[in-house]
């Protein structure tokens, strides 16, 4: 085991699981550029048999995605293949970026008839045609969400179907944490379709792969290379992260089809302020552990790029796209507070508006560094309090001042800030009093909005594994995308009480925002509301009972 993994590994994560054997082996310090070798030990060449004598075309694909029926399509330029393109190119290499959610965005086919799950974007055939004219000889794949695994693996089988001769390399949480079962996944007639993966960030591994293959070799040591060699799986750990973020390129979005993204305009917060919205990210990871949280266990040190590049990254997107709202995508925005302070003094003069869809910690919040964030161009804050009591919050371990919660949302309010919450509910060691009590706590507060999602075992989360390791739920229930049901077992309570609970509440609580906001509820939701019952614009996936809990308020009002 590495020397820092200890104090990361709780001990209630199964030392048989991947994800043990992914933190025990990784250290997240370290800085390495990716044009010198990065093995662990000695470099250990093994040859390729492809044609080095031309320069390589790399393509990186976001796949199709899934999601339960009356969901929101919600879509940004992917960030993850985005930054790792900008870095290939800085380096020389070509590349080219495919999004199949925008280039499919019409494309919806019902996958699950049981739990009314769809996949949207490219079908099979227009995948295949991009690929046959665009003949990469590298192409790498990006996993966001573990839900679209398989989504992925379906285009590496038509990847190897179309052009047997390219390497296909799987990248992004899910595959770096769970490379064997990402293997399994893309195996079809006993033939692998993923040739590598890399773990961790992709920016300087891709290339330093990529480096490698033009001389028509691999390095079996490279930090991160998993893979199969003689049929032996070689595992690598991935031990080295970027400290220097600001030494990053702009993502290419340039690669992207821009405009089309901007017509549909359904980023993170698809209910925004502006016309033209993109996310950034002003830093990378996340130390604080909440038990249900993947996000932590795969970046977990926690990384910053400098106001001043951050400034500049605004004002490029406003120079060259004409945005006038940004979403901060990040895990924790805020953690250092004089940092955050800082990086709203340097966007105040760009004179942006601004949200956080990602929670922030309601203990963070101070009034200085509210009136700071909202002269900067604040206009919504997402506070994520994830669990409903003291109990809850003891069993994610996730710190919230619960007696300072309604305070610090009347705070914002008073500023005439919008504020959302999150909560999740339904963790192993609840009750159904404390999650009883803990709603009648949430009517009082004073929230411009709110979610409430059933507690999910996400592969990668400490919860997933514990959960997996008691065989409270099965390996495929953490690739599902149903939102609104448990599939743990042995909760301590009924299942269909958490269910029938939470869905109603999400709907309740809605109708309590609502009234209390009167015309203010309409007047910010107008708009969005006429635009997402347009259908010709395929904004809500499929047409059934479970839609969007906005609609159904609205509804419940005109009937
Ligand atoms: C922004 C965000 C969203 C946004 C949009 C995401 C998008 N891309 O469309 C929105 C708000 C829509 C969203 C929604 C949800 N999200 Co979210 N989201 C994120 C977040 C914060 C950032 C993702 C991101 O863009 N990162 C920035 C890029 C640069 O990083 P990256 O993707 O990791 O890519 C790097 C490496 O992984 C690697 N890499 C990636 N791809 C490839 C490919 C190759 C070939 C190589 C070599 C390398 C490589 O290199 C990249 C650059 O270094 C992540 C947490 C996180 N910090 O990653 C959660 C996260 C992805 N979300 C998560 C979840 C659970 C959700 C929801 C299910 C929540 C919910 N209950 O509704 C929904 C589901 C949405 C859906 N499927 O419809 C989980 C997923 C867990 C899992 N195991 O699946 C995460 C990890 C957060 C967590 N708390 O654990 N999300
Ligand atoms: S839920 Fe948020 S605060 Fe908790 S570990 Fe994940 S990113 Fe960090």
């Amino acid at each position: 085991m590495h020397k820092n993994a200890k104090n990361k590994i709780f001990k209630n994560i199964s030392k048989n699981s991947p994800l043990y054997s992914y933190l025990a082996t990784k250290e997240e310090t370290g800085n390495f550029i990716g044009l010198t070798p990065t093995s662990a030990g000695d470099p250990d060449f093994v040859s390729l048999e492809v044609d080095y004598t031309k320069s390589p075309k790399v393509l990186l694909i976001n796949p199709p995605r899934d999601i339960p029926e009356g969901s929101l399509k919600l879509c940004i330029p992917p960030p993850s293949i985005a930054y790792v393109a900008a870095y290939l190119r800085e380096v020389g290499i070509q590349v080219e970026l495919l999004d199949c959610i925008i280039e499919g965005w019409d494309t919806e086919e019902l996958v699950d008839e049981v739990n009314r799950i769809h996949t949207f974007g490219m079908s099979d055939e227009a995948i295949a045609d991009y690929l046959s004219e665009s003949k990469p000889d590298i192409i790498g794949l990006s996993l966001v969400f573990s839900q679209d695994l398989k989504n992925l693996c379906n285009v590496t089988r038509i990847a190897k179907k179309v052009l047997p001769n390219s390497t296909v390399i799987a990248g992004g949480l899910h595959p770096s944490i769970y490379p064997e079962q990402t293997f399994k996944y893309a195996t079809f007639d006993g033939e692998r379709t993923i040739d590598y993966i890399l773990r961790g960030e992709g920016e300087h591994r891709l290339a330093e792969f990529v480096f490698n293959y033009m001389k028509g070799k691999v390095d079996r040591s490279q930090d991160g290379l998993v893979g199969y060699f003689n049929n032996k799986l070689v595992k690598n750990p991935e031990t080295k992260k970027i400290q220097d973020l600001d030494s990053l390129p702009l993502p290419a979005y340039d690669l992207l089809p821009m405009e089309k993204y901007f017509k549909i305009n359904m980023p993170s917060n698809p209910f925004h302020d502006s016309k033209r919205v993109m996310d950034i990210h002003t830093s990378r990871g996340c130390p604080i552990n909440c038990t249900f949280c993947s996000s932590t266990n795969y970046n977990h040190s926690f990384r910053t790029r400098s106001p001043a590049v951050v400034q500049k990254e605004i004002q490029y997107y406003k120079d060259t796209y004409g945005i006038d709202e940004i979403q901060f995508a990040d895990d924790q925005l805020l953690l250092n507070t004089d940092r955050a302070e800082k990086l709203f003094d340097a966007i105040t003069p760009l004179n942006i508006r601004w949200c956080t869809p990602n929670g922030t910690m309601v203990i963070i919040w101070k009034p200085r560094l509210m009136d700071k964030a909202i002269e900067s161009g604040m206009y919504q804050v997402t506070l994520a309090l994830d669990g409903l009591t003291k109990e809850s919050h003891d069993i994610t371990r996730k710190p919230v001042d619960v007696q300072n919660v309604a305070e610090k949302i009347d705070e914002f309010r008073k500023r005439n800030i919008m504020v959302h919450g999150f909560f999740v509910i339904g963790l192993p060691g609840e009750k159904e009093e404390t999650i009883q009590k803990g709603l009648e706590w949430v009517k009082t507060l004073n929230f411009t909005s709110a979610s409430f999602f059933i507690a999910q075992p996400y592969p990668g989360a400490e919860l997933y594994e514990v959960e997996l390791a008691k065989g409270n739920i099965t390996e495929e229930d953490g690739l599902r995308a149903v939102k609104t049901k448990t599939f743990i077992k042995n909760l301590g309570f009924s299942t269909d009480f958490l269910e029938k609970t939470v869905n109603a509440f999400t709907v309740d609580y809605e109708k309590i925002i609502k009234a209390r906001q009167g015309d203010a509820w309409k007047a910010r939701y107008e708009k969005h509301l006429e635009r997402l019952s347009n259908k010709d614009l395929h904004l809500i996936i499929g047409s059934g009972h479970r839609i969007n809990m906005l609609i159904q308020a609205d509804k419940i009002e005109a009937n």
